[in-house]
């Protein structure tokens, strides 16, 4: 009798407990520099983007949502670390380095690992490979994205732009001929492949800055590259390639818990929408690759319905840094665009310190489980990991992240009060709703891609609630607002303000 009762006490336990260890999936979908007006659900710019409103209106829009920086390789460090970028001073835009996370860091994957997720990355990774010099592409690639959290990764290296112009799965590079062993160097060293300066009759694509050297498939890049003839990707292929790579991985995985960082190419230079895609924008290739990026997640929406996974798996979007028009080569951006503001009613763009280089598009959805929402809380994407780590019942926490789980997941609580933004090594304050930009003694416009960088000889001080588009400068008008948030800026900064300003402003 007294063991019956305890079988079934335990039972009732057990059930309560399993209750409480919630285990949905989450597809993580990342894209490259997709700016705050480039989808149509925030009703800034002109583009029609269909399946990832559809996302957007049945989950939470943010409109106060952060990536960590105006570039890529620190956000994704951010992303994945929950630690700002400008702590590691390794976390810089990445040409061919060597993996800046520390291999013995928490990350997000390996959080999701610790509570018997299957994690798997496939896209983009451009958190460098590696360690301690050049990566030797003809074995096994480590330490990658299987040593900081992935169970599984079909991954390009850096970016399109760059060599080498191969896919890696799980460390290995997919096609190579062992006796066509492959080379690269970002240096002088002009071998293999022609070049952009020196063969530009070979050219589908031009260049206009930078992106002068391996020409592969029409498209010069930054670097030289020799040997892998067999492992070279088609870049018309790309987006289907990731699609069909990340479905495979969910065909071998989808009947356990898991988590999916599909980090999507577009709407990163070079843009080479697939032949389905052309025209379809009427903006030329930058608009016809969003359109492809937005027919892929139409794909992945459409695969978990199909599975019976949809209503236990969590979909966030959003994108590692602004938008730009001219990255490096003559494609039309700028002279389609028509009416469409990729930066919605946001100043600047990539590579910026105001708001357009990391307000981004920022969207979370739960079917059955979040309400449909807009929100304007500020939320980053420096807080995924402890909000997950918190909705699975985790105790692993990051260093900077805040714990919005009920933001993101349950239409409740507030979000962030304070950020600190990073832009090529420089970095401004959010707090509340005001904004504080220090003095930088640099050009205030990139002219080769046409953005207002945030630099000025003086502070700069803003506040968004009437001023989105920080037109107005109030430093002068509120020294009192300016001063507090100085003093408390370079309170968060610390010790680590004075290592970053030790580093060399790239
Ligand atoms: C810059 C490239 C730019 C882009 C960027 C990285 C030049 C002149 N510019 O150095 O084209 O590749 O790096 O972009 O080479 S990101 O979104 O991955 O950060
Ligand atoms: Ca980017």
């Amino acid at each position: 009798m007294k063991a019956k009762f305890l079988l079934l006490l335990f039972t009732f336990l057990l059930s309560c407990n399993s209750e409480k260890n919630i285990q949905p999936n989450v597809v993580l979908i990342y894209l490259d520099d997709l700016g705050y007006g480039d989808v149509s659900s925030y009703e800034l710019g002109t583009l029609e983007t269909p399946n990832m409103d559809k996302i957007a209106n049945g989950g939470i829009r943010f409109t106060n949502g952060y990536a960590s920086s105006a570039t890529c390789s620190p956000s994704r460090y951010a992303l994945m670390t929950g630690t700002y970028p400008w702590r590691n001073k390794k976390a810089k835009i990445i040409t061919g380095g060597n993996l800046i996370i520390d291999e013995n860091e928490m990350t997000l994957p390996k959080m999701f690992k610790s509570m018997g997720y299957e994690t798997g990355v496939v896209g983009k990774w451009h958190l460098g490979l590696g360690k301690d010099g050049p990566v030797n592409y003809n074995s096994l690639i480590s330490p990658g994205p299987n040593e900081v959290g992935f169970d599984h990764s079909y991954i390009m290296a850096d970016t399109q732009d760059r060599v080498p112009t191969v896919y890696i799965e799980n460390g290995n590079v997919v096609n190579l001929d062992q006796n066509d062993p492959i080379e690269i160097n970002f240096g002088n060293d002009d071998y293999g492949l022609p070049s952009g300066t020196k063969n530009p009759e070979l050219l589908t694509m031009k260049w206009h800055h930078g992106h002068n050297k391996a020409i592969v498939n029409g498209v010069p890049r930054i670097g030289y590259m020799k040997g892998g003839e067999k492992a070279k990707w088609s870049d018309i292929d790309m987006a289907d390639e990731f699609i069909n790579k990340a479905k495979e991985y969910l065909d071998t995985v989808k009947d356990k818990p898991f988590f999916l960082f599909y980090s999507l190419q577009q709407p990163h230079v070079p843009r080479t929408p697939h032949p389905r895609f052309v025209g379809t924008s009427g903006m030329g290739p930058r608009g016809d690759v969003i359109k492809e990026a937005d027919w892929c997640i139409g794909e992945m929406y459409n695969y978990l319905e199909e599975n019976g996974i949809l209503e236990n798996t969590i979909i966030i979007i959003s994108s590692d840094n602004g938008p730009v028009l001219n990255d490096g080569y003559y494609d039309d951006a700028v002279e389609k665009l028509g009416d469409h503001t990729p930066a919605g009613n946001l100043r600047g763009g990539k590579y910026s310190l105001y708001e357009a280089g990391t307000r981004v598009p920022f969207i979370t959805y739960w079917k059955g489980k979040i309400k449909p929402q807009v929100s304007d809380e500020v939320v980053t994407q420096i807080d995924f990991l402890n909000s997950f780590s918190s909705l699975l019942g985790s105790n692993i926490k990051s260093n900077d992240g805040v714990d919005l789980s009920s933001v993101f997941f349950e239409n409740t609580g507030k979000g962030r009060d304070e950020l600190v933004i990073e832009a090529t090594s420089r970095t401004a304050f959010r707090q509340n709703n005001w904004v504080m930009i220090p003095p930088y003694n640099l050009p205030a416009l990139n002219p080769r891609v046409n953005i207002e960088l945030g630099n000025s000889k003086d502070y700069l001080l803003f506040n968004l609630d009437n001023d989105i588009s920080q037109q107005n400068d109030l430093s002068k008008t509120n020294p009192d607002k300016l001063n507090d948030m100085i003093i408390r800026y370079e309170e968060i900064l610390g010790k680590d303000k004075k290592e970053a300003e030790k580093l060399e402003l790239e």
